[in-house]
């Protein structure tokens, strides 16, 4: 193990001096020939891919992820899990940490990680960790066990973080002492902060040395070339513990030249606002997910139009349409609800402009919401495939629409349509993206007019550009007119980036 973190930090230095490959210039439409950097105060589209094997990830930031726009890609926890054979393996199961070793886990080695990093970053694709630190394990099926490393532990009691033995957490890092049961009342944030999520383990957050093996953890993934983190449960952790564990992360990501970014998971209510956590890193606005869905599941689009406001600044908030949680708990639109209107709700997302976008890939489940992702028998994940089983790849569906949000980031936006048909909206981002949208049965032809310059534009919503070639159909502006035809239940999109 001592040699294999050696290995990393050696090959982390070596990364860091060498010139990276850099994106194919046909690749990503409007990035150039260098990795997408995205503008200042500005994080450009990110997609998870739920529950991916990393070696999935790598191949998907290099085939389609680049290509299509994408300026990173959340995984699923890549620290050592328990392992619930009994449970048939849930895909919770990474929401319950051992360790921090990356040796072994459903997804992959330690050296799959280290490359599927290596190989998006090369792609222009930058990898976010979700970051489990509020807690350990929970008694659950298994109360002990070896994790899927092969790390002893029981809960309160991990004694081996990092595979070298040096350094654990035993019943005093904590918050057992303080309080040694689940969270009951809601409506106190010292409790749903203090006492144990669901029963797991709560770690005493407040002390030095518990922040310094939080930060020990997720610097030597930035030390990888990791650029960003979601703080996992971070409205159960007081804002000053989150901020003391990202002010010791270090400063700048190797190959990225930046720090990491990091977004965090409150699900605000009238106990703890997201505005609490907003001076630390952005935040995940759960209203503006509420909202989009239901809107879109009632092909409300003229409502939609006024997504934004009352919610959190937009430069500090993360939108979803979806996550993996709500996919299960709230099915208001899903995959599984109704597919074509989903796919529209996250094409708008990635046109409107509010917040950081975050767009959801995910497996299908008929066994129930605890089923884990395709597996072989002894609970690791199969690679993903696109095209066929389980894995749902909505992702791939929005094809070159996180290049839209790219290309169009900051500019303002004017709503085109005449206001008329409640399931029909079109924008323009000034000067640098146009965009329909048809939530009815109908197809729907209109007349927009632009201040997109003159040109043939590829259709985004249906296709990118490839070798210079645009895999849907071309539409022409022309004396700043644009003529549009978007199919039912789709979307039409063109910008400066995609120009043939
Ligand atoms: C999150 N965000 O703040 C994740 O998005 C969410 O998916 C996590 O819950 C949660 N916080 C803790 O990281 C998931 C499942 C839970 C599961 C938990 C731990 O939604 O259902 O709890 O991960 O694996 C499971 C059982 C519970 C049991 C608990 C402890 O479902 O019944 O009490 O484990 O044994
Ligand atoms: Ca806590």
């Amino acid at each position: 193990m001592f040699l294999r973190r050696t290995a990393a930090i050696a090959l982390a230095a070596l990364l860091a001096t060498v010139p990276l490959a850099a994106a194919p210039a046909s690749a990503a439409p409007g990035a150039g020939d260098t990795p997408a950097a995205a503008p200042a105060g500005a994080e450009g589209p990110i997609v998870h891919l739920f529950q991916w094997r990393w070696e999935s990830v790598a191949r998907e930031c290099e085939d389609f992820l680049g290509p299509a726009g994408y300026a990173a890609v959340q995984v699923s926890p890549p620290q050592e899990h328990v392992v619930l054979s009994g449970e048939g393996y849930p895909w919770w199961q990474d929401y319950q940490p051992v360790s921090y070793r990356l040796d072994q886990t459903r997804r992959g080695t330690a050296g799959d990680f280290a490359d599927m990093v290596d190989r998006c970053r090369g792609a222009g694709v930058k990898v976010y960790v979700d970051a489990v630190i509020n807690h350990m394990t929970g008694t659950g099926s298994v109360g002990s066990g070896p994790g899927s490393a092969g790390t002893e532990y029981e809960k309160y009691a991990y004694p081996d973080l990092f595979g070298d033995g040096a350094h654990g957490y035993s019943r005093q890092d904590f918050n057992v002492g303080e309080c040694d049961r689940d969270i009951e009342d809601w409506s106190d944030p010292w409790e749903v902060r203090t006492c144990e999520l669901v029963g797991l383990s709560d770690l005493a957050t407040g002390d030095d040395y518990v922040r310094d093996r939080l930060a020990d953890y997720l610097n030597s993934l930035v030390g990888m070339g990791v650029a960003g983190f979601r703080i996992d449960a971070a409205k159960h952790m007081p804002p000053e513990d989150v901020e003391a564990v990202v002010d010791r992360l270090e400063g700048t990501v190797p190959g990225w030249d930046r720090p990491p970014y990091v977004y965090q998971e409150v699900i605000a209510d009238g106990a703890i606002g997201g505005g609490e956590y907003t001076h630390i890193g952005d935040v995940k606005e759960f209203g503006y997910q509420g909202r989009i869905s239901e809107l879109f599941a009632a092909g409300d689009l003229q409502a939609a139009k006024g997504l934004g406001e009352g919610l959190l600044p937009s430069e500090d908030a993360v939108s979803f349409v979806v996550n993996h949680d709500t996919q299960r708990t709230h099915p208001v639109l899903t995959h599984r609800t109704d597919r074509d209107r989903y796919d529209l709700a996250q094409a708008f997302m990635l046109a409107q402009g509010y917040g950081t976008p975050k767009v959801m890939s995910s497996y299908d489940w008929s066994g129930g919401t605890d089923e884990g992702p395709p597996s072989s028998a002894d609970g690791t994940t199969e690679p993903a495939d696109c095209d066929g089983g389980r894995w749902v790849c909505e992702h791939r569906a929005l094809n070159g629409m996180p290049g839209f949000t790219g290309e169009v980031e900051g500019a303002g936006v004017t709503w085109l349509d005449d206001g008329s048909a409640a399931g029909r909206a079109a924008l323009e981002r000034d000067g640098s993206g146009a965009a329909a949208f048809n939530a009815s049965a109908e197809p729907w032809t209109t007349v927009l007019s632009t201040s997109l310059p003159d040109g043939d534009y590829c259709d985004v919503a249906s296709g990118l550009v490839e070798d210079g070639t645009c895999t849907s159909q071309t539409l022409r502006v022309s004396s700043g007119e644009l003529t549009v035809t978007v199919p039912p239940e789709g979307a039409v999109a063109v910008h400066t980036g995609a120009v043939l």
